[in-house]
């Protein structure tokens, strides 16, 4: 522990048991091979974009590796060997996937491409089955993109109205106005357990209960929660769950839709080819039954085996005490930046939050940020939108820089991230652009 970071963290009113008790065993970096990458030419990484993308451990990129070298062919095909042993590890998958989010049935987790696949699914085929024009779907303004676009797609061919919960001054959902914006004509509530930007953590329960009230049927984005807390979904009483594989230790190429299996029953196939049916004939099909009926063609075989060793790797640490490690740095990272001159910080108070912190900058546009963060310190951060143009309308700008947390991450790397933010204010401060030497 550097003295820097000891002195930090007593500025912060963190103490120092608190801390040893909140922090995982930093030794766990050395389950994770890329952390053995330089950037930069020489710098070592410091990882802090979890929220767009995270790092694999040995175990999953082993777990991968394995099947290609001795267990894989396609699923639900073959009378052979191969695919007998690809089925069964695949639908172990399955039911790894169930036990993680506390499902009551493995026919209701479906294997998708990812987060955007599993809404996509839901717009097109809950959606198109279900909604009609005077239809009211509520979304909120914090959406991803993934859960705006596909509503916005599925309101033109439907004729649905879209309406969207509007965000307190602190970057929290405005929940006094839910009960205002449910009606009868309410089909559909759509929102995310929290905020891939504010980092917002969202009453999920909660808002399921009341959207449930109001007759409407509830689906919970859940890409930057399922990795980071744990997740119950039968306590949400959620009707459709979705989450990708990539976010939490897996592989990309995968994702998940958990759904209600009188929901999934009611509902048409959404893609359709090999798989999905029981009988097909020149003029028709029956679809199969669930979880085939919605995983058409061949499906993300190996990445779901990886996904479900991902699992592993995170029940192994714990997931609650990942929540834990994040919530340290993220207020240790949060009280910090309060500290810096002209930084704002995007969304509520720590106890509000998820492992995450965006800020923005007036004098530096974030691409620059984190242009100089990777360059000078090896600090990878996201900059821009994040896929939510519309809550970076409603916070007055246009782009922001994120900084987010894993289990791999340490104080340290929060201390580095401040002298990065400090360095970079310094640069580009009035006074500091004369010294900034600009890149060819
Ligand atoms: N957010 C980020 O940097 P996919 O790409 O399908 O795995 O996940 C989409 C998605 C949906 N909802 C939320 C809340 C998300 O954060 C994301 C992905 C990444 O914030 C990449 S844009």
């Amino acid at each position: 522990m550097s003295s820097t970071t000891d002195t930090n963290l007593e500025s912060a009113g963190l103490e120092a048991t608190d801390r040893k008790g909140a922090l995982l065993d930093p030794a766990l970096r050395n389950d994770f091979p890329i952390f053995g990458t330089e950037i930069a030419g020489g710098l070592p990484l410091v990882f802090l974009d979890s929220a767009a993308s995270t790092q694999r451990p040995a175990a999953v990129i082993d777990a991968i590796s394995h099947v290609y070298q001795h267990d894989y062919a396609n699923v639900h095909r073959g009378i052979h060997t191969l695919s007998e042993r690809s089925t069964e590890l695949y639908e172990q998958a399955r039911e790894k996937v169930r036990a993680f989010i506390g499902a009551e049935r493995a026919h209701e987790v479906l294997f998708t491409q990812g987060t955007t696949g599993s809404i996509n699914c839901i717009a097109r085929s809950w959606g198109d089955a279900n909604l009609h024009a005077g239809d009211e779907i509520l979304l909120t303004v914090m959406e991803h993109h993934s859960n705006l676009v596909p509503w916005q797609q599925t309101a033109k061919r439907t004729g649905a109205r879209l309406r969207h919960l509007p965000l307190t001054g602190d970057g929290q959902l405005d929940l006094e106005t839910l009960d205002g914006l449910l009606s009868e004509r309410t089909r559909l509530v759509a929102f995310t357990a929290v905020s891939n930007v504010l980092g917002t953590i969202n009453p999920v329960a909660e808002m399921v209960h009341r959207a449930h009230a109001a007759g409407a049927v509830v689906l919970v984005d859940a890409a930057q929660s399922v990795p980071h807390m744990r997740t119950d979904v039968r306590q949400w009483n959620a009707d459709f769950v979705a989450f990708s594989g990539h976010k939490m230790l897996g592989p990309s190429g995968v994702g998940v839709l958990y759904g209600k299996e009188s929901l999934l029953d009611a509902m048409p196939p959404f893609l359709g080819g090999g798989s999905m049916i029981d009988q097909v004939r020149l003029d028709g099909f029956t679809p199969a039954e669930l979880p085939a009926k919605f995983e058409a063609g061949t499906p993300p075989i190996v990445p779901a085996i990886g996904m479900s060793a991902a699992i592993d790797y995170l029940n192994r640490i714990g997931i609650d005490s990942i929540g834990t490690h994040e919530q340290a740095l993220t207020r240790y990272a949060y009280e910090q930046m309060q500290a810096i001159d002209g930084l704002r910080i995007l969304g509520p108070t720590p106890e509000h939050r998820a492992g995450l912190v965006s800020f923005a900058f007036e004098q530096v546009h974030a691409h620059e940020f984190a242009q100089v963060l990777n360059d000078r310190f090896g600090i990878a951060v996201r900059a821009g939108h994040h896929c939510t143009q519309p809550l970076h309308a409603q916070l007055g700008i246009t782009a922001s820089t994120r900084a987010s947390f894993y289990l791999y991450n340490t104080l340290e790397e929060v201390d580095q991230l401040i002298e990065g933010i400090r360095t970079v204010q310094a640069m580009f401060a009035p006074q500091g652009r004369k010294r900034r030497k600009r890149r060819p």
